[in-house]
């Protein structure tokens, strides 16, 4: 016999049979000669009722316990017109699997509301909150919805290296790492990697990863390691990786708002599927801001303000942002042929914050050495990923999704660390 027969969902649908359940003591209330304990688990809460002379003593003793004590209960669920659900569980023996032997340091409940740093530090407490429970639910649906795509797309998942020789995503933010007599960095991107196996005529690939980002700003939005989605193709063009983008944010969406209907309402969160995504062009953006009076020059970032405003501007928060500067993106980002200026780079800003980014990627060594040269970078620590361009390496594109973004925009969350199990900003790392 293992530790239970059911789920507190599934036991709810069998008044009058006899099992086991297994979880945590959410609440309890003691009125002398009855016994509450509300017994929770991942599936949902039931109402444990003992009453004294009708359940054996050891149970409604064992009933006590405190808010948290992980407990086995063996018994009978029975109609109720008392309980929400209509059941409840009437306990043959209440069994403590492990006593509290420290305080629990919030409310699980959720009736106290804590402060978002004690949360961290105690994620283990805090994922037993019907809030974060919900979070990281959806953002497991997410992860599938994308390997889902991907897959019906043709692409083959890969692994690619965390430890790296080289900068991808530009050199001032990477973690040094002493690999062995050499130095080494915490990988920024995928980027090198998920192109070779293109070249390498995998033609599709895609995978989730974490990146390492040694930027020093503490924002609601960013992240020291954060968690990828990438897709990258041999043989499209820029606008069939846009359309490739557009499809995987549909499916991801339509696939939350399909699965995790109960968590989104815990969230209170009324989740928009798309059927299309309008799309600009970067100097398009800089021609209507500009209209509407904010003065913007061209050849810059957004910042968040600038995206607020388009937002205002556009009468909407998600599009896509096609076609940018070239020199203000990253150097696999391949020029226009005739308009070097711009490149056939591209941004999704879903609900007003950049959840993706992606580029058609410049497959020509001797361009891909000028980018390098002109963003001060050394071609020669390049050398294996130069090289590769030199023996058939057929046009690609591709992007990445930001997944911890995703799931914070998703869940209507306003701090990216929230989205996050562990999260990893300047100041944390632990747990
Ligand atoms: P980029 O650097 O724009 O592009 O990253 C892609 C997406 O990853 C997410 N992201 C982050 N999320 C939280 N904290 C961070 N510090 C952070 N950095 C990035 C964002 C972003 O849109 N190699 C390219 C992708 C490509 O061209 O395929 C890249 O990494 O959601």
């Amino acid at each position: 016999m293992g530790y239970r027969t059911h789920y507190i969902s599934e036991a709810k649908k069998l008044i009058g049979s006899e099992v086991t359940l297994a979880g945590w003591v959410h609440e309890v209330r003691d009125l002398g000669k009855l016994k509450f304990v509300q017994l929770r688990d991942q599936t949902g809460i039931i109402q444990v009722t003992a009453k004294q002379g009708r359940e054996p003593d050891a149970a409604l003793a064992a009933m006590s316990q405190p808010k948290e004590t992980v407990v086995q209960v063996k018994g009978k669920v029975a109609e109720s017109k008392m309980a929400d659900s209509g059941c409840e569980f009437i306990p043959s023996e209440f069994i403590v699997l492990n006593e509290l032997s420290a305080k629990v340091p919030f409310e699980v409940t959720g009736k106290v509301p804590a402060e978002l740093d004690v949360r961290l530090d105690n994620r283990s407490v805090d994922m037993r909150t019907a809030k974060t429970a919900a979070i990281f639910r959806v953002r497991s649906v997410l992860a599938n919805a994308f390997r889902e795509k991907a897959l019906s797309l043709g692409c083959t998942e890969i692994q690619t290296p965390c430890i790296v020789e080289a900068a991808t995503e530009g050199g001032a933010d990477l973690f040094k790492v002493q690999y062995f007599e050499k130095d080494a960095y915490l990988v920024q991107s995928p980027q090198l990697y998920k192109q070779l196996c293109v070249i390498g005529g995998m033609d599709k690939v895609f995978m989730t990863v974490p990146v390492f980002r040694a930027e020093k700003h503490n924002t609601l939005t960013h992240l020291n390691e954060a968690t990828q989605m990438d897709i990258e193709a041999a043989f499209i063009t820029p606008d069939e990786a846009v359309d490739m983008l557009e499809a995987v944010l549909i499916h991801c969406l339509t696939r939350a708002k399909e699965k995790c209907a109960s968590e989104l309402a815990i969230l209170g969160r009324d989740l928009q599927v798309p059927a299309k995504i309008p799309r600009h062009t970067y100097t398009e953006l800089v021609e209507k801001l500009n209209a509407a009076g904010v003065k913007f020059e061209w050849g810059t970032d957004f910042s968040r303000e600038t995206e607020a405003k388009l937002t205002e501007v556009l009468g909407y928060s998600t599009y896509f942002i096609t076609k940018w500067p070239t020199a203000i993106r990253a150097f696999y980002s391949m020029p226009v042929e005739g308009d070097e200026k711009i490149c056939n780079a591209y941004d999704l800003n879903y609900e007003g914050l950049e959840i993706s980014s992606g580029a058609q990627r410049v497959h020509k060594p001797e361009i891909l050495i000028n980018a390098l040269q002109a963003r001060g970078l050394n071609p020669e620590e390049f050398s294996f990923y130069v090289n590769a361009f030199r023996v058939g390496a057929p046009p690609h594109c591709g992007w990445s999704i930001g997944m911890d973004r995703l799931t914070m925009k998703v869940c209507g969350l306003h701090n990216i660390r929230e989205a996050v199990l562990f999260p990893r900003d300047r100041v944390r790392v632990r747990p």
